[in-house]
C-alpha cells in the first residue's frame, strides 16, 4: 500500500502527528543486524543503518579502532560520538509509515557504556557524564520504539562470525567480550534486572546459519504489516 493511502489512515484517525511503527533492532556483535535490515528493504520502510563507518573517521579519526586499542582513554570518547549520531538518527522524521532502526542509544548506554564501567576501563567520572547526557537526551527527546527486535545469539556463534568477517577493527576482540556483551542484552531485554525496557521485546533465535535466517525474520512480517 502506499504512503499517501498509510498517511490519509492517521488523518482520518485523528492523528495529531503522524509517527512511523519503529523497531530497533538489537542483539551481540555479529548477530546478523545488518542481514535483518537488509530482507525488510522495501519502499514502504525506512532503515537506518548503524553508523559505523562514521564512527571509523571522524575527520580522519578511527574512534572505533582508537576506543579498541586503547578503551581506558579513548572510550568516553567514542561513547559520546555513538550517542550524538545515534540521536542524529531516533530524532530524524520519516514519511515511512514503519521506521527500522540497527540498535538504539539504549544498547550504547546499557550494554557498551554499562560494560566499560563495569570491567573498570571507563572512570566513574566519565561514566557520570556520559549517564548524565543519556539522561537528559532520553527525557528531553521522544526516543522511544515500538519494538524491540532481539537478535538472541551464542557468544560462541557470534564470535566465529566475527572472525570469519574480519573486520579489522575487531581483529583483538575476546570470546570474553562477546560473553559479557551477551549477557547485558540479556539482563537488558529479556531480565529486565538493572535497566527498563523502552518497548516489547521479539526474541528470534539468530544462532542458525545467516542463509537460513528468512524464515525466523518472515516471524515480524505480520507485526509490520499490521502496522501499514
Ligand atoms: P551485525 O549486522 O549484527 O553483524 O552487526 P555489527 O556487528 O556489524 O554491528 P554492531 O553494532 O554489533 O557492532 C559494530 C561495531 O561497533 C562492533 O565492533 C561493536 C561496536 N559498537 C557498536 N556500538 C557500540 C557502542 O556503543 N560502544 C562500543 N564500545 N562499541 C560499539
Amino acid at each position: 500500500r502506499s504512503t499517501a493511502h498509510w498517511l490519509n489512515k492517521r488523518v482520518m484517525a485523528g492523528a495529531v502527528s503522524v509517527k512511523p511503527f519503529t523497531v530497533f533492532v538489537e542483539g551481540n556483535i555479529g548477530s546478523g543486524k545488518t542481514t535483518f535490515l537488509n530482507h525488510f528493504a522495501r519502499p514502504d520502510v525506512d532503515l537506518l543503518s548503524e553508523p559505523v563507518d562514521m564512527w571509523r573517521n571522524v575527520e580522519g579519526h578511527n574512534l572505533l579502532g582508537l576506543m579498541y586499542e586503547n578503551p581506558s582513554r579513548w572510550g568516553l570518547t567514542f561513547q559520546t560520538y555513538v550517542q550524538l549520531t545515534m540521536l542524529d538518527l531516533h530524532t530524524r522524521t520519516s514519511t515511512h509509515p514503519v521506521k527500522m532502526m540497527e540498535r538504539s542509544i539504549y544498547s550504547a548506554r546499557y550494554c557498551f557504556v554499562e560494560n566499560l564501567a563495569r570491567e573498570e576501563l571507563m572512570p566513574a567520572a566519565d561514566y557520570v557524564v556520559l549517564d548524565e547526557w543519556f539522561k537528559w537526551i532520553t527525557s528531553h527527546f521522544h526516543i522511544g520504539g515500538d519494538l524491540i527486535v532481539y537478535l538472541r545469539t551464542c557468544p560462541e556463534v557470534v564470535f566465529e562470525r566475527m572472525k570469519a568477517r574480519a573486520r579489522e577493527e575487531e581483529s583483538c576482540v575476546p570470546l570474553e567480550y562477546l560473553r559479557k556483551l551477551h549477557k547485558l542484552h540479556e539482563d537488558w531485554l529479556l531480565n529486565q534486572t538493572k535497566f527498563c525496557c523502552p518497548a516489547p521485546v521479539m526474541v528470534l533465535d539468530a544462532n542458525r546459519d545467516l542463509s537460513e535466517m528468512e524464515e525466523e525474520f518472515r516471524k515480524c512480517e505480520p507485526i509490520f504489516s499490521a502496522a501499514l
